[in-house]
């Protein structure tokens, strides 16, 4: 049993979750920084403690601070949300060591699926389809035998990586030398440990993740699909459910088979099995263990909470529903709304002077924002996330051109602009994109 969650992030997050606790008649207790003591979430919780100043690395980052803060408030649960110390193993294992529920996978998992060559090993024993690449490790002298294997072009990645940070093309055997060593030196600059790997590098794929949830006992769901292909240098920019790329059958075959998987590892959690899809086929690259940003979708199409399931599950009380028992109605997109220049990106802190949220049926705002909430400069800049869902694709389209003329958020420079363009385009209409579409887009048309 959880009578108490300590929720271990800020934001809009920091809110959904803090609405699931409340429902489930969890007590809660918010912690933030020095910067973020007018969080809403932090006036809504039961409790509230400051766990240090601005940088993360000093508060939301810090272990002991937020061990202390479940200690001096007797939390008996955390919930890491996303991002910060989500996929933190040592974290995972720190609170289990004080007898703390840690609402997420269990640490062995997390770091499973944290080096990306152990994962795809994993993926493979599980009957996940990967894409072909080096079966393990990649060295300078091993290199060119197995990208003959391989065919060009083909992409080193970091085995510490992930989230697209150290990856290096080589189209022909001439660059491949420069690419495995220039992969190699960033990935030990950025995550102290130069392993790389090998891959075939697919060229206009979507990016599908499928959502899965398992009860850490040997039964799992999986929720259906999101597809994240519209994106700018690794950050999602907006979301679908389902993907415009997938017939029903496809959805069911993939979906079992990450169902399947999960079973067989006895996953506990939530999870997303993230595939680049190319030409019919489906190519498993990553695994992420946590809750992530554009759940909403997936709870809109199949009226699942996530995050009730999350703690089931961290409880020990099991999923509240059955494969059998999942229906998938209509479509959903999410925008993800950041405090940001809508054409360069630049980050926009400051002061909200006006804020107004759409409503009606088929939309959910997750954030919080309010008129005069000043965004600090310390964290990253989504601000909220707007949800819409339709019947069918073309509703959910014609009801977020509707919202998006709703929305208010004034005082900052947003992403809104940059939604009520793609709304009309007729690629973005007809569901035609890939995860190069985007930034594509951006460069061609300077007008917007
Ligand atoms: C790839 C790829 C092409 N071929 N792997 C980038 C993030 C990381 N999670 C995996 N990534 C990619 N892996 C092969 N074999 C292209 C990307 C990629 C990408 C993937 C998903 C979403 C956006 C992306 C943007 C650029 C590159």
């Amino acid at each position: 049993m959880i009578s108490k969650i300590l929720i271990a992030n800020r934001g809009e997050i920091a809110l959904r979750v803090l609405r699931a606790c409340k429902e489930l008649g969890i007590a809660t207790v918010a912690v933030h920084s020095t910067a973020n003591s007018d969080a809403m979430h932090v006036r809504l919780a039961d409790e509230s403690v400051c766990i240090g100043p601005p940088p993360s690395r000093d508060s939301y980052l810090n272990i002991h601070q937020i061990v202390a803060a479940c200690e001096i408030t007797g939390a008996d649960a955390v919930h890491p949300g996303y991002g910060f110390l989500s996929e933190n193993a040592k974290f995972a294992d720190i609170l289990e060591a004080h007898g703390i529920t840690f609402i997420g996978p269990t640490a062995e998992h997390i770091r499973l699926m944290g080096d990306k060559i152990t994962a795809k090993k994993t993926a493979v024993e599980l009957g996940i389809p990967v894409v072909p690449g080096s079966p393990g490790e990649v060295l300078p002298e091993n290199a060119l035998e197995i990208a003959r294997e391989i065919g060009f072009p083909v992409l080193i990645k970091a085995t510490a990586g992930g989230g697209g940070r150290g990856m290096k093309v080589a189209k022909t055997e001439a660059e491949l030398e420069e690419a495995v060593s220039t992969a190699r030196s960033e990935a030990l600059a950025a995550f102290g440990n130069d392993a790389v790997y090998m891959e075939k590098y697919l060229g206009k794929p979507r990016h599908i993740e499928i959502q899965v949830v398992g009860d850490g006992e040997g039964n799992a769901i999986h929720l259906g699909e999101r597809d994240c292909s519209l994106q700018r240098r690794h950050q999602k920019v907006w979301e679908e459910a389902n993907s415009p790329a997938l017939d029903v059958e496809q959805r069911m075959k993939i979906g079992q088979i990450c169902a399947d998987a999960m079973k067989k590892m006895k996953y506990r959690g939530a999870g997303t099995v993230e595939f680049l899809y190319e030409n019919g086929e489906f190519y498993f690259i990553e695994m992420n263990t946590r809750l992530q940003v554009e759940h909403p979708i997936t709870e809109a199409i199949t009226n699942i909470d996530l995050v009730h399931e999350q703690i089931r599950v961290a409880s020990g009380n099991g999923l509240s529903v059955t494969q059998e028992e999942i229906q998938f109605q209509g479509h959903a997109i999410e925008c993800r709304i950041n405090a940001e220049d809508p054409r360069t990106f630049v980050p926009s802190p400051g002061t909200i002077t006006h804020f107004h949220a759409p409503g009606g049926l088929g939309v959910r705002v997750d954030s919080g924002a309010y008129a005069g909430y000043k965004i600090p400069p310390y964290y990253d800049s989504l601000i909220g996330k707007l949800i819409v869902h339709g019947r069918t694709r073309a509703e959910c389209m014609m009801r977020l051109r509707r919202v998006l003329d709703e929305f208010v958020v004034d005082g900052i420079k947003t992403t809104l602009p940059l939604f009520q363009e793609l709304v009309d385009n007729p690629d973005i209409l007809s569901g035609n994109y890939d995860i190069h579409w985007l930034e594509n887009h951006l460069a061609g048309d300077k007008s917007h």
